[in-house]
């Protein structure tokens, strides 16, 4: 019988800890299924922020650390400049890349920094229960 789903590869086989309709979920799901499709998972290293996301690194299926609030674009940076054959990614809420992390961000982009953000918008601070973000609404 033809498989028709299956879970990527790049996204670990565990139950995940967030709250049921969250958008973290599926977000890890089509970043490992990127993953899975560039044929990269070998060569990624990600980059966890502050945020109901601050573990991921529970889920991805490749090297991961861990960044202080709004700071992944810098430690990516640093990543990236010490294994520039490295696919290196960050995996950020709004509360943590667009209020704490909007020097981090800007100056990331105005460098030119050869880095991969993913910026997961969810309009509020998911963690702290809903707190405004400056994407609220
Ligand atoms: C420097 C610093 N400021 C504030 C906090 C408190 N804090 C932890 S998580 C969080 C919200 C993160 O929101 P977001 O990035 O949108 O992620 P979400 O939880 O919605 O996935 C805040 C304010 C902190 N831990 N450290």
């Amino acid at each position: 019988m033809a498989v028709v789903f299956k879970a990527p590869h790049a996204l670990v086989d565990v139950p995940l800890h967030y709250c049921p309709g969250c958008t973290h979920g599926i977000s890890h799901r089509l970043v490992a299924e990127a993953i899975d499709e560039l044929g990269i998972e070998g060569k990624t290293i990600g980059v966890s922020p502050v945020g109901c996301s601050y573990n991921n690194y529970l889920y991805f299926n490749c090297d991961m650390i861990q960044a202080a609030h709004g700071r992944a674009p810098a430690v990516a940076t640093g990543v990236k400049r010490s294994l520039p054959e490295n696919v290196v990614f960050t995996y950020q809420g709004d509360g943590d890349l667009a209020a704490i992390g909007t020097a981090e961000i800007v100056h990331a982009a105005a460098r030119g920094e050869n880095i991969t953000v993913i910026f997961i918008n969810n309009t509020i601070y998911g963690m702290t229960s809903g707190q405004m973000a400056p994407t609220t609404l």
